[in-house]
This record gives structure tokens, C-alpha cells and sequence, in this order.
């Protein structure tokens, strides 16, 4: 299975294409849009999520709320384009107004404009953006039922904002619920102090990141493989975390903590009865060993940069004049990270679904299911 997206952030939409799927995949237009609506939301959003309203058009591959096996189109309308038409249209927009040229420090905009030959940062920006992320969050939803239908569920929450950490470990039903809170931080106080610390940011029109962690609960050991560097599952998996924009980390289970611990401290021990086959009692491997899942919850963290947009703007070089700039502003985020939670979920939603179908592909969902219910 595969997945392509176009569409520029103030273009007419957003598209994504996906092909490989099996005939008779539930696909629910109301999941997509719940998940489209919680990318759009958290505390320290800007403006720009004021004019959209996300919601998916299923243009193809899709009929009655199956997939008929064909590829599935889907796209994501931007409101904004009626007020970038004139700047954005395929054939008449006018190129000499809008221009970007005091190139951001932290975005695309300066190395896009040398590698693309391009004089206007404008036809970097506007396919770097993270409103790409929307088509890649509805293609992850359709990826998620099809995890479903095999009793995987993909959660997570925010561990960290602004450097407010809580590093707690909560069992995967603790996380039902917490995209009710405005940080998606399962921990009130906690949450309520990255409030605080983001609006003081916000006041001194700066940005701030944050880590989110996924869970993966319910999927059967074996999926990946340790036979061929390309098909481990950790690689694939960090790959497509790594991919979402503002992205400069990744970490599996117990990640970077376990360059610091002993092997005694860091290996989870094997034990094995009549009731439950072999078990673990500790999870630090974050369940993938060998570049294959294990059996056990998958744990996976990603963090992610401030938002490189600063309303203070940063020193920086104009590319008209060559001449000393304050970079570039409009309207920011001032923190993007709950966005981000839900991208993450996303992501790996896909690349879970690949991995099954790679194992597993058949062109029917009713066989793919058959196939995962025998694997012990
Ligand atoms: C973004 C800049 C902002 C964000 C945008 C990503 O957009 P604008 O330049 O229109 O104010 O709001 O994110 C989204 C639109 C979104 O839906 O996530 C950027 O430069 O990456």
C-alpha cells in the first residue's frame, strides 16, 4: 500500500491518493472528519485555524462505506483559498505580489529557494507547510480502520509542551479521554502550567514545541522483520515520524534513557507460563525487537522544534536585496504540538497497515482478517 499527497497550503485543496488497499474496508466519512477536526485543534493554534473548517471529500475508491480495492482519492478543501485565489491560481495568479523573500531561519524557505532555483520563497512554503498534514491525517484514519478491524487501536497523548514534561507512564486505557483536554495532557495541573508558560510565550510573540508519545495496543508479534534493514519496522516506523514537518527526533521505547542504563536494567526479561505462553513483566523495549513487533504495546515519542514562524521575526537576509531582514511574518502557531499528536497517531497508523498487508495482503479485508486471526 502506498500513499501520495499534493496541494499547496493557500492552493484550492489538498489531495492524497491511496492505492493498495482491500476491497471491503469499512470507511467512515464521520472518523475522518473527527480526526481532521483534533489536528486543527489544541491550545496555541493561530488564526489561520479560524478560517478552516477540515473536512474530507471521498472522491474515489469508495462505495456505499467500503473500499472497492480500487486506489482511494481523498481531499481536504482550504477556505482560505478564497482569499489567496488571486496569488494562487494554476494559470492567472499574479506572481508579483505575496512575494517571501526575508527567508524564515527553521523553514524550507532558504535552501528550497537554491535547490528549486526559485526567487520567490512563496513556491517553497507553501508545499512545506504542515497544512500538507491534513490529507496525510485523513489517509491514516482509513488506515486506522483497517487496524481496527483487526483489534489494533493507535492512541497517545502530549508528554511535554514548552518544556512542562510529565513523565509518568500511563496504561493504554488512561489515554481514553485525554484529547479532551486542551493539551492533550492527561495530567490537569501539568496541563494547566504549559497553558500558562504558552501564553507568556505567545505575549513575547515567540513559539514553543513539545513531545508526543503513540501507543499501538493489540498488534500480533512478527510484523516487520530482522531479515533486511528495509523491512524493520522501528526504521519504517521512525521514518514516517521523522517526515512530518517540524519533526527533529524519535524515540522507541525507553529510546535515548537506554544509552545511559545497563544492559541488566534496559533487557526485558522472558518468562514463559501454561496460561499466557511467553510474557514480559517490563516493556522497555517500547515492543519491537529485531525491527519486528514483539507482542507487546508499541511506545513511540517524537519531538518536535518550536515553530519556526516568529511573530518577533529573526534576523535573516532578504533575497531580493541581499541585505540584512527581519524575517518574514504574517500569523503563527505559537505551538503546534497537539496537531502534531495527532499527525504522529496517523502516520503510524500507515505504515502499521502497510506492514500488514505486506505480511498479510490478500485483496480482501475478510481474508486479511482471516490470515491475522491465524498468526498465533
Ligand atoms: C504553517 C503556517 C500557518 C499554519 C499552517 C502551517 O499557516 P498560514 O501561513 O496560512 O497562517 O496555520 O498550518 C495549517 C494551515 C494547518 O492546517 O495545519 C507553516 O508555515 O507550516
Amino acid at each position: 500500500m502506498e500513499l501520495m499527497t499534493a496541494g499547496e497550503s493557500h492552493g484550492k485543496a489538498l489531495v492524497a491518493v491511496i492505492e493498495g488497499l482491500p476491497a471491503g474496508l469499512p470507511v467512515q466519512k464521520e472518523e475522518i472528519d473527527r480526526y481532521l477536526a483534533l489536528r486543527q485543534g489544541g491550545y496555541g493554534r493561530g488564526a489561520r485555524q479560524k478560517i478552516e473548517k477540515d473536512t474530507v471529500n471521498i472522491l474515489a475508491g469508495v462505495r456505499g462505506g467500503r473500499t472497492l480495492g480500487s486506489p482511494v482519492c481523498l481531499s481536504v478543501e482550504n477556505k482560505d483559498y478564497a482569499n489567496w485565489e488571486a496569488y494562487m491560481d494554476p494559470c492567472t495568479a499574479d506572481l508579483s505580489a505575496r512575494r517571501v523573500t526575508c527567508l524564515r531561519p527553521g523553514h524550507a524557505d532558504l535552501t528550497g529557494v537554491k535547490k528549486f532555483a526559485q526567487t520567490d520563497a512563496r513556491n517553497i512554503l507553501e508545499r512545506a507547510s504542515a497544512r500538507e498534514t491534513a490529507v496525510r491525517v485523513a489517509a491514516g484514519t482509513v488506515a486506522r480502520g483497517l487496524l481496527r478491524e483487526l483489534g489494533v487501536e493507535v492512541s497517545g497523548y502530549v508528554r511535554s509542551v514548552a518544556g512542562v514534561t510529565d513523565d509518568k507512564a500511563y496504561p493504554f486505557e488512561a489515554l481514553q479521554g485525554v484529547k479532551e483536554s486542551p493539551l492533550f495532557m492527561p495530567d490537569a495541573a501539568l496541563c494547566a502550567e504549559a497553558m500558562a508558560r504558552l501564553d507568556a510565550i505567545r505575549e513575547e510573540k515567540d513559539t514553543a514545541g513539545g513531545v508526543v508519545e503513540v501507543r499501538v495496543h493489540g498488534l500480533k508479534s512478527g510484523f516487520g522483520s530482522c531479515m533486511t534493514y528495509g523491512q524493520k519496522l522501528d526504521a519504517a516506523l521512525a521514518g514516517a515520524l521523522m517526515s512530518i514537518q517540524a519533526i527533529k527526533g524519535v524515540e522507541v521505547g525507553m529510546g535515548f534513557a537506554a544509552a545511559l542504563s545497563r544492559g541488566s536494567r534496559v533487557h526485558d526479561a522472558i518468562y514463559y507460563d501454561e496460561a499466557h505462553g511467553f510474557y514480559r513483566n517490563t516493556n522497555n523495549a517500547g515492543g519491537i525487537e529485531g525491527g519486528m513487533s514483539n507482542g507487546e504495546e508499541l511506545v513511540l515519542r517524537a519531538a518536535m522544534k518550536p515553530i519556526p514562524t516568529l511573530m518577533r521575526g529573526l534576523d535573516t537576509v532578504d533575497l531580493d536585496t541581499l541585505q540584512p531582514a527581519r524575517a518574514a511574518t504574517e500569523r503563527s502557531d505559537v505551538c503546534a504540538v497537539c496537531a502534531c499528536e495527532i499527525i504522529a497517531e496517523s502516520v503510524v497508523c500507515f505504515v502499521l497497515a502497510q506492514k500488514v498487508l505486506e505480511r498479510l495482503g490478500a485483496d480482501t479485508m475478510q481474508d486479511v482478517k482471516e490470515r491475522y486471526a491465524k498468526l498465533p
